[in-house]
């Protein structure tokens, strides 16, 4: 039998466990996060990038319970409440992060005009090129659909690899185009042991950056131990998300 969306896993696991414990108290800022999404360890590290005083709160998207419709009307999580008003959308919220709280260092988008915006460009090209097709390859069940988005994802992140500067993507700060792709690398296991992605196949650019990036204090402290466990549910292509949906239906994922 499946394993139902809603069954899963309850809480966090490996060195994201000190990090929950550590953000139980109450404060103005509340993160409503899974343990398990990628798009919630975006802005999860932020707040830890910056020391964002944030109270730490599990919710399982899946059961669409309406204290979280409340909240968030797509259902989704990442999302937060501010002094009780209500935001959602995670990179969105990276940028809230950096914007309600600028005494808080270091600075996720540079502070020149020119950078900030080229940063912005391969944020968008994280979503639009990388995110999506990650998902299609994990979901993919036939051999020729495999083949066909490994070849769509080795050419994006060949693209994006070519223009890190190293260590990180815009040179020596870590920065919103980091945070962006940095879930997926530390997900990426999961394509290496079933869809085989290899770090190497791709450049030894790709390879240079995902083993650093992946390094950073802040993904380390956001990352658990039981991804594959949620993933089996995609390679199976038996996940029932609303990203699931999406990409079944060749729809861009909400
Ligand atoms: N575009 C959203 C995507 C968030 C998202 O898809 N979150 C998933 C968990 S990884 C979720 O809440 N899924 C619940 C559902 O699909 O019903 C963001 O970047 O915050």
């Amino acid at each position: 039998m499946p394993v139902p969306d809603e069954q899963i896993f309850p809480h966090a696991t490996g060195n994201a466990i000190s990090t929950v414990e550590a953000h139980k108290e109450p404060q103005e800022l509340i993160f409503y996060a899974g343990w398990f999404c990628p798009f919630v360890q975006r802005s999860w590290i932020v707040l830890e990038e910056k020391g964002i005083p944030y109270q730490y709160k599990e919710v399982n998207p899946y059961k669409k319970e309406k204290h979280f419709l409340d909240i968030n009307p797509k259902g989704l999580v990442p999302a937060v409440e501010y002094h009780g008003k209500a935001l959602y959308e995670s990179l969105v919220l990276c940028e809230f992060f950096e914007d309600a709280y600028p005494g808080h260092k270091p600075a996720i988008l540079p502070g020149d005009a020119y950078t900030k915006a080229y940063a912005r460009l391969w944020v968008d090209f994280v979503s639009k090129a990388f995110v999506p097709v990650f998902f299609r390859l994990i979901m993919s069940q036939e051999p020729e659909k495999q083949e066909s988005a490994r070849t769509e994802l080795y050419d994006a992140l060949r693209k994006f690899a070519a223009q890190v500067k190293g260590p990180y993507f815009l040179g020596d700060e870590f920065s919103l185009v980091d945070v962006a792709i940095v879930p997926f690398i530390t997900r990426d296991y999961i394509l290496a042991d079933h869809r085989n992605y290899s770090r190497e196949g791709i450049s030894a650019e790709w390879k240079q950056y995902a083993d650093h990036v992946e390094q950073r204090e802040s993904v380390l402290k956001t990352k658990s131990d039981k991804y594959a466990e949620v993933y089996g549910r995609y390679l199976r292509d038996e996940a029932q998300s609303d990203a699931a949906k999406a990409i079944r239906a060749g729809r861009v994922i909400p």
